[in-house]
């Protein structure tokens, strides 16, 4: 059974605490037991991981990319939070690691910020899901099992 890692960037840990208009009500650990769902519903196990530090990020991009490699891991499924819009580290991590992996957000980035808009993780991402709240892991989750 391969796994599937869902990882989780910078204040993401405060999900459910506060913002609930823009992020919605539940907590990491509601999006854990969900993901935990979709993974058991297309035949995967879960690796389901947060992190505000940058360099653990890339570690763990680096390490999905080894699991892919070897045939244990089928994807990443990637909330960078706030990195994704500064981070040239993590784009650099994705490529050279060649792992599949899809961007997420739980808001409509496109519909806030102007700073939100650039993300260096879309140009080597497979997909991009936003704006869908926390159910768009499962969607994502979805994507990644409909790539084979
Ligand atoms: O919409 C998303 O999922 C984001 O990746 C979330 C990031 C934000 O910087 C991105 O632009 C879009 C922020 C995550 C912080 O989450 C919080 C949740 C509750 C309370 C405070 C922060």
């Amino acid at each position: 059974m391969k796994t599937i890692l869902v990882l989780n960037g910078p204040n993401l840990n405060l999900l459910g605490t506060r913002e609930p208009a823009v992020y919605g009500a539940q907590t990491l650990a509601d999006v854990e037991a969900l993901c935990a769902k979709a993974c058991a519903a297309h035949g995967f196990s879960l690796d389901f991981r947060q992190s505000n530090h940058e360099g653990v990020l890339v570690d763990a991009i680096h390490e999905a990319g080894r699991a892919q490699a070897d045939g244990t891991l089928a994807g990443v499924v990637f909330n960078a939070g706030a990195y994704t819009h500064t981070s040239v580290a993590l784009h650099d991590a994705v490529k050279g690691s060649g792992v599949s992996m899809i961007e997420l957000h739980i808001s409509n980035v496109h519909a806030r910020e102007a700073f939100r808009h650039h993300s260096y993780l879309s140009p080597v991402a497979k997909g991009v899901m936003a704006g869908f709240g926390v159910q768009g892991y499962a969607l994502a989750i979805a994507a990644l099992a409909g790539m084979g």
